[in-house]
Order: C-alpha cells, then sequence, then structure tokens
C-alpha cells in the first residue's frame, strides 16, 4: 500500500484547490501545531501561506487541549496542522472545529465502512460494541489580535489510523484506530487527500456564510443526553440534559433547576439515566 506522506507523494495525491498546496513534511517533530504557530510568528502575513500543511510521522509532544499529550507510534496516525486566516469575528472561530470534526467523519466514511459520530466539542468517536471510542481529537488554537481581530487559526488533528490494539494509548475515553475497527489497513495518503479536500470544501462553505452547525449537529452524540461536564479549574461539575447548540457551537444545558448553560468549554460524560 502507498503509504509515504512525502511532499512529492501528497502533492501527486492531492486534489484540494488551496488547502495543502504548500506543504511541509517532517519525519519527526515537537508538535506540529507549535510548530506551525512559530512559523507564523516568525513570518509575514503571507508567510507561510493560508492553507499551508505541515504533517509529521511521529511527535515527542503531541498536545491535546490544557496541555494533556497526544500519543501516537511513528507512521500510524495522521498527524498534522492547517494555517487558516479567516475574516471572520473571533467568536465565529469554534466553526472551524466544527467543519473540520465534519471533514474527519467524511473522509474516514469514504475510505472504510464506519459510521462516524462526533462528541462535544472535539471528539470523533467509532461505537464499538456499544462502547464510545476515540479515532481522532481535534485541536484548533486561535490567534486574536489586540483589537479583537482573528488573525489566524492553526487547526492540529490526529487521527489514528493504523495504531494495532497493542500499540493503542490506554485513555479515559476508550481510543481506537481505523485499523482495528475495520480488521485491515487504510492508506494514510488517500485518507490524507479526502480529508483535505473535503475541509477545504467546508471551509469554504463557512467562508461565505454557510453555517456547519446543521450537518456537524446531525452526528453529535452529546445532544438530547444527560450529561456530566466538568470545568477547568473549577470542582463542582455541572449536570443536566443537553437540548442543542447555540450557532457558534456551545453546547445548551438545562440543569437540574431549570436553569438554561450555554458552555464553551468543558469535558462532557455522557451519563446514563436510571430505567
Ligand atoms: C484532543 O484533545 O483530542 C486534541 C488532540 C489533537 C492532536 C493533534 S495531532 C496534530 C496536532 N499537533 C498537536 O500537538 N496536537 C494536534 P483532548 O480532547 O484534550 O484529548 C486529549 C486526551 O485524549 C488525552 O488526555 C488522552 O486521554 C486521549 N488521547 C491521547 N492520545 C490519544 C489517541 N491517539 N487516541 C485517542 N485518545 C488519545
Amino acid at each position: 500500500m502507498e503509504d509515504e506522506l512525502t511532499e512529492t507523494a501528497v502533492q501527486a495525491a492531492l486534489s484540494s484547490k488551496w488547502i495543502g498546496h504548500h506543504y511541509q513534511y517532517l519525519e519527526s517533530a515537537g508538535s506540529t501545531n507549535d510548530l506551525l504557530k512559530k512559523q507564523v510568528a516568525a513570518g509575514s502575513p503571507t508567510h507561510p501561506a493560508t492553507g499551508t500543511v505541515l504533517l509529521t510521522d511521529y511527535q515527542a509532544q503531541g498536545r491535546g487541549r490544557l496541555d494533556r499529550r497526544w500519543e501516537a507510534p511513528a507512521r500510524t496516525s495522521l498527524l498534522l496542522s492547517v494555517l487558516f486566516r479567516p475574516h471572520w469575528p473571533p467568536e465565529h472561530l469554534p466553526w472551524l472545529t466544527m467543519l473540520a470534526s465534519l471533514a474527519v467523519a467524511e473522509a474516514i466514511e469514504s475510505q472504510t465502512d464506519l459510521p462516524i459520530s462526533l462528541k462535544w466539542p472535539n471528539d470523533v468517536l467509532i461505537n464499538r460494541g456499544g462502547i464510545w471510542h476515540k479515532v481522532c481529537g481535534i485541536l484548533l488554537e486561535g490567534h486574536i489580535s489586540g483589537e479583537q481581530r482573528l488573525e489566524y487559526a492553526v487547526l492540529g488533528m490526529g487521527i489514528n489510523v493504523n495504531i494495532p490494539a497493542e500499540l493503542l494509548p490506554v485513555t479515559r475515553q476508550p481510543a481506537t484506530s481505523l485499523l482495528v475497527a475495520t480488521g485491515h489497513a487504510v492508506s494514510r495518503l488517500v485518507l490524507l487527500a479526502e480529508l483535505l479536500r473535503r475541509l477545504e470544501h467546508h471551509y469554504d462553505l463557512a467562508d461565505r456564510g454557510e453555517s456547519p452547525k446543521p450537518l456537524w449537529e446531525q452526528r453529535l452524540i452529546t445532544i438530547g443526553k444527560r450529561v456530566k461536564i466538568d470545568f477547568v479549574g473549577q470542582t463542582v461539575p455541572l449536570l443536566g440534559m443537553v437540548e442543542g447548540t447555540g450557532e457558534w457551537g456551545q453546547l445548551l444545558v438545562r440543569d437540574d433547576n431549570g436553569r438554561l448553560h450555554t458552555v464553551t468549554a468543558g469535558d462532557v460524560t455522557l451519563l446514563e439515566v436510571a430505567p
């Protein structure tokens, strides 16, 4: 199977019009998000180019939210960051996570027969034997200037493609890979090309003002569920029912006293409802 992700291989496989046309491949890196942000800080308004993709085969310091670790054995995953400079108000930024989740879900579904679901705010999931397993995580980092202008956003994605079962990280939310879930290896190159094409499609729609929310919400397993939401630096979680989402991806949660909360960040646990 063609599985090289070098610049030559990727340029030949790409079908997107602008995302990934500037492509950097590294055999290993610290964190692709950190590296791309460093390049932007040292660059100019046009360099690195919008749509630049930085991809590595191994990350020594792969990050999740709140500096959690993202772990993936070398050459088994798609580990990449994409640079955007959206002319959007800063509060629209979550659209990028929403449309990236959609692009990942559609790309995986195009290469496997696995139905893909999403867990708010940034997990891509596969149901295996009634248990939700995480197959991809998304880390969006936006930079907002002093004048409240969104200068750029770095969108990081880690997809567990061909991680064998014995090398999957042991995590609270169980992890899986496409290899484990389908029983066969999936071409990372073809998956990457599909992902970038769909990311571009959904980004271009959002850039024209079309909301990713309807498609994104359809895949959310969090809607209509009783949940516990933990917040950073807060010992008391929020308990309640998820009633829906806001236009910018906020979670709308009704607590047990009937108060509606608009949640923009937090860790969600789905709770079993007593029969
Ligand atoms: C995420 O954070 O899920 C975002 C992960 C983003 C990773 C990409 S890789 C390319 C780019 N460069 C980076 O440095 N990062 C991005 P969060 O929701 O906070 O979840 C992190 C948690 O997921 C960890 O604490 C682990 O429990 C779990 N985890 C770690 N590695 C995993 C894996 N390979 N598969 C599934 N779960 C994993």
